[in-house]
């Protein structure tokens, strides 16, 4: 078999690119090892940058997430027992996020997919890459027993990062730039209406917390948890009861509790490979990247690898120059690590380090005082929350 882009997964990265590349007459194939359910299973990302909603509505699947999104204009920081709101749209000139879960954003990819008759292979066990240092790179995976062979002119690795992509670069071709934080994020999902219409970043002396949400009706909230702690050690009740103490008294007071319907804890951790491009090995996502969760930046970075690489590819089988595909990797990476930069300065304001003790709280606290008193230094927390420009 021969197709001009093998895309290695279906998480959001490969199905958006799969999308825009279909609608551009550009043949791919996507390969995922999970099932479907699988992959809709996963309860990741939740706010949408606008650049996002722009290239989904561009892939032609925005009508669900215009109808059913919420729009938020403003974000709430807590702190020192007070919750002091940063009016992100009137900051940045009207610009705003959505809140439409990454459930429901692969929802819609696999269904235009699934429309569009374009080829995904689920369950395609032991993919393995070759040849991307050279013109002619193939794809090989195994299905149902059966082994097959995917020739292509180029791979796009957007396998996640526990994916088989990055894994198959030499050693020396690759530079890892990594941070692992002391701590995780244990999440519920329930079917409770959201304790305020927007989004409430918590710093507390016993850890942070988050109160976000799906819907009108679904809520999602974080407590940070340390990296040993076990599901198994927070029934509901626990959870309920860990999340109050960390809100305000209000919050608190009037937060509408009951049964989880998803429970998880994740660790945190910043990390970046460079460059994103080994020959024709274009990785996207969370395959060439990971932040924590603080900014809500993940999806979105995705989002943002995606839009220069389909463009790149676009422009190449238009015009048969590889000058956007070399531009690819220099320019995902000086966005990328704007948004690394953003997640890790809202981590290290917003949580409870090991080692930082009263010392630690009190800079935290002043920082955040700054901030909501500071029209500069809100202007510059709006502005990276809605989104940095592209380059194009
Ligand atoms: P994914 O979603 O991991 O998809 C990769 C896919 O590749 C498949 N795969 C393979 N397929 C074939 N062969 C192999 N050898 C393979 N190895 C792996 C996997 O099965 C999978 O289906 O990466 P992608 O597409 O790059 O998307 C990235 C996003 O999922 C991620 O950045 C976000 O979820 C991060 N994130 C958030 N991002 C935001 O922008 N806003 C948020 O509010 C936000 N909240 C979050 C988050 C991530 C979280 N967790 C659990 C890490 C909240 C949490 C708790
Ligand atoms: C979420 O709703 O899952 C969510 C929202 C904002 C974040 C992280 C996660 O910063």
């Amino acid at each position: 078999m021969r197709v001009q882009v093998a895309i290695i997964g279906a998480g959001p990265s490969g199905l958006l690119l799969g999308q825009l590349l279909h609608r551009a007459g550009i043949d791919a194939i996507i390969l995922e090892r999970k099932s479907g359910d699988y992959v809709l299973g996963r309860i990741r990302a939740g706010v949408l940058e606008q650049g996002a909603v722009d290239l989904l509505d561009e892939a032609g699947v925005g009508q669900r997430l215009h109808a059913e999104g919420l729009v938020h204009g403003g974000l709430e920081l807590c702190f020192d027992g007070e919750r002091h709101r940063i009016d992100m749209a009137g900051l940045t000139g009207g610009k705003h996020v959505t809140v439409y879960g990454q459930t429901e954003v692969t929802r819609d990819l696999m269904d235009a997919r699934a429309a569009a008759g374009a080829t995904t292979v689920y369950e395609a066990e032991d993919v393995s890459i070759h040849g991307f240092d050279t013109d002619s790179p193939l794809v090989r995976y195994r299905k149902n027993g059966v082994d097959h062979e995917i020739a292509c002119d180029f791979i796009a690795g957007c396998d996640g990062f526990h994916g088989v992509c990055r894994e198959s670069l030499p050693a020396n071709a690759v530079k890892h730039y990594e941070r692992v934080y002391p701590f995780g994020w244990l999440g519920i999902l329930a079917d409770v209406p959201p304790v305020s219409h927007e989004l409430i970043y918590v710093n507390h002396p016993r850890g942070f917390a988050l109160c976000s949400m799906r819907s009108r009706t679904r809520s999602r909230y974080y407590v940070q948890v340390p990296l040993d702690e076990r599901i198994e050690n927070w029934p509901d009740e626990r959870f309920w009861e860990e999340l109050k103490r960390r809100l305000d008294t209000q919050a608190a007071a009037t937060i509408v509790t009951g049964p989880s319907i998803e429970k998880s804890i994740a660790p945190l951790r910043s990390y970046v490979a460079e460059p994103m491009r080994f020959g024709r090995l274009l990785l996207a996502g969370d395959a060439a990247h990971i932040v924590p969760p603080t900014g809500a930046k993940g999806l979105n970075l995705a989002a943002s690898d995606v839009r220069y690489l389909s463009r790149a590819l676009i422009d190449h089988y238009r015009s048969g120059s590889m000058k956007e595909i070399d531009a690819y990797s220099g320019k995902c990476l000086r966005r990328v690590w704007k948004a690394v930069r953003f997640s890790w300065w809202m981590t290290s304001m917003l949580h409870r380090f090991p080692d930082t003790g009263e010392f630690g709280q009190k800079i935290q606290e002043t920082e955040l005082a700054y901030l909501v008193g500071s029209e500069a230094a809100s202007t510059s927390l709006a502005e990276n929350y809605v989104g940095l420009p592209f380059e194009d």
